[in-house]
């Protein structure tokens, strides 16, 4: 039991609500697609309003939130209890913190129902907001306030110590949230981040140091008025994987929130009767989406299963016992689910896919055990989902779908230049003359890199397709060195950098290889120092695989090693990975 909140706390089982919508009604979108209101919060306009609409009656007696941990805790929350909490949590960052708006906050959480609590909690805090509404005013008049909320930036719970170091540098982060896992790497570094003031520990055990999340928010009030964001005022950042160097900082509005509230997003046709379970990391926007956004958007149930590691078999035993009727996972965990002895699941009825391209063979095997459809989306860290074949749109096999509104995406080449249909080239989405919402503002700090993915008058993806002339989007590859591996981006220059700080590595060259199980892994090329010349090859393989685990987040370890007596250059010393990936995929 998370804090005393299980499914007795508040009563949700017990809430007397009428019902006047029928368990079908879907959740009304209050915008238009080319909308642009200037102000924009998800936790006032749609956790609140679901709240309003529950004490109304007008909401199905469904949980806003569900979660299990495999280990027989539950939690459920009614939008009443999440806003409730919140607003607590809101409180706590801003009053026992003393966090102010801008601020950021790492959020390195596995999937815990804290985690739900930080994100719309940041979204909504405002250091004004326990101060009367008219009181609000007059210091607004008196002082230019920003309104924003907290800047919440969410990692992998796979980070490592010099990764949560490079995230806490790079951000200025004044706070920290996460788990009794994580809490020592953050201790080890902590000194080296003079930002850094705040370090909240999800947990039920103290640690000197750390202040306890769980009893602040018991303790704290439940009065906090949200901010009043402008769509345009940044929301999120996620750090994401270039060709070059570490990951950057992609900073998101508050627009990225608004554009799961578009009609034409009628996406996955979500109903408040919905229970929605998205199984992504809480660290990537794949999350911030399936498990955040779209769901309560709607008004439906948020599911989550808080799995410590990724097994097939308790994905189908959950979808089995559970009256879940969407799924949203990346590829490979549909691969990995075809690979046991599959039932059909009772209450499911709706499939999406993303995160790295879709085998029209595994849509094949999908649709033939499960006799469901799977729907894929396709979408980066900066954009948000762009393209999806939407519910109930005819399906072109191969094929990840339509443009999303209010993106004008097209195919373009080096000079943003819109190509014909079935030409192919770079996937761009237009942001001159203006810049659609939810499209990233910027990467953070970083005016060179945001400069590089201007092309004309389009955001360059990097990411090569054609569009054929119904509007239907087919994925190739990237156009760069980046590697796409069971749905994580990978810069190559990550895992060489953390190769290159074992002795044995005189240099590599990380690459993208096709795998059967997986679609694409991390390769790596290397030549070894003299003194590792005569070491045993499959022992030297699996020593450096658990050195790269130990120094990053391990999904980036090389699945595959080779070791080479040199690497392909260009006469200026450049790494040639383009041969190297050519070799791979049989190319050469
Ligand atoms: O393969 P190994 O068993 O040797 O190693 C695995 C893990 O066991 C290991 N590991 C994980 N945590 C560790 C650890 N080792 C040491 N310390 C830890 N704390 O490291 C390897 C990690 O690989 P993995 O994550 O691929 O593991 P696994 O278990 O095979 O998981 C499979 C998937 C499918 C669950 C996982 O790959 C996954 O979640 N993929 C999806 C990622 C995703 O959601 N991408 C979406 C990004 S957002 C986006 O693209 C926009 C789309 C709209």
């Amino acid at each position: 039991v998370i804090w005393g909140i299980h499914k007795s706390f508040h009563g949700f089982h017990t809430a007397p609500w009428k019902l006047r919508f029928q368990s079908s009604g879907v959740g009304a979108p209050r915008w238009n697609d080319n909308d642009m209101p200037e102000e924009f919060n998800f936790a006032s306009y749609v956790v609140d309003y679901w709240a309003q609409m529950e004490k109304e009656g007008q909401r199905d007696p469904t949980p806003a939130f569900w979660w299990i941990n495999g280990r027989g805790e539950e939690v459920k929350w009614s939008f009443g209890e999440v806003t409730d909490l919140t607003r607590r949590v809101a409180n706590v960052f801003t009053q026992n913190c003393g966090l102010q708006q801008g601020d950021y906050l790492a959020v390195i959480l596995p999937r815990v129902p804290e985690w739900w609590l930080v994100a719309v909690g940041c979204m909504r805090a405002d250091e004004q907001g326990l101060k009367p509404t008219a009181v609000k005013r007059e210091l607004k008049q008196a002082v230019l306030f920003s309104s924003t909320g907290i800047i919440f930036m969410p990692g992998t719970t796979q980070l490592k110590v010099k990764d949560i170091l490079y995230r806490l540098q790079m951000s200025k982060a004044k706070g920290i949230v996460t788990t009794d896992d994580l809490a020592p790497a953050v201790d080890s570094v902590a000194s080296e981040c003079p930002s850094l003031k705040i370090k909240l520990l999800v947990s039920d055990h103290s640690r000197k140091g750390w202040m306890d999340f769980r009893s602040l928010i018991k303790s704290a009030s439940p009065e906090h008025t949200c901010i009043k964001s402008k769509v345009m005022d940044p929301m999120t950042i996620f750090f994401t994987s270039g060709t070059t160097g570490f990951p950057r900082m992609a900073k998101h509005s508050h627009g990225l929130a608004l554009r799961s509230s578009l009609p034409s997003r009628k996406l996955l046709q979500l109903k408040t009767s919905d229970i929605l379970w998205c199984v992504s990391d809480p660290g990537w926007i794949l999350a911030v989406f399936g498990c955040l956004l779209e769901p309560w958007t709607s008004g439906s149930t948020v599911f989550s299963h808080n799995l410590p590691q990724f097994d097939p078999k308790v994905i189908i035993q959950t979808l089995s016992e559970y009256p879940i009727t969407q799924f949203i996972a990346a590829p490979m965990v549909f691969r990995m689910i075809l690979q046991q002895k599959l039932t059909r699941f009772p209450t499911l009825e709706h499939c999406c896919t993303g995160g790295e391209a879709l085998l029209p063979e595994v849509h094949e095997q999908w649709k033939q055990q499960t006799g469901l459809l799977l729907h894929e989306v396709y979408g980066q860290s900066e954009t948000g989902l762009t393209c999806a074949v939407f519910r109930g749109m005819k399906m072109k096999l191969g094929s990840m779908g339509k443009a999303i509104s209010p993106y004008d995406v097209q195919i373009i080449d080096g000079k943003g230049n819109i190509l014909p249909p079935n030409t192919e080239g770079n996937i761009g989405i237009r942001m001159k003359p203006t810049k659609p919402f939810g499209l990233f503002m910027c990467y953070e700090n970083n005016p060179e890199k945001t400069a590089e993915v201007e092309c004309g008058d389009f955001y360059n993806t990097g990411d090569r397709a054609t569009v054929d002339s119904d509007g239907y989007f087919w994925f190739l590859g990237r156009s760069d060195d980046v590697i796409n591996a069971s749905g994580y981006r990978i810069g190559p220059a990550e895992v060489e950098n953390a190769l290159a700080e074992h002795p044995a590595v005189a240099e590599s060259a990380v690459v993208s290889s096709p795998d059967s199980t997986r679609g694409e892994v991390v390769k790596a090329f290397i030549v070894l120092t003299p003194q590792f010349l005569s070491h045993d090859r499959d022992q030297l393989t699996k020593e450096l695989q658990e050195h790269v685990k130990l120094v990053t987040a391990p999904y980036k370890y090389p699945r595959k090693v080779e070791f080479v007596s040199e690497l392909p250059k260009t006469v200026t010393g450049k790494i040639k990975r383009n041969e190297l990936r050519k070799k791979e995929s049989g190319q050469m």
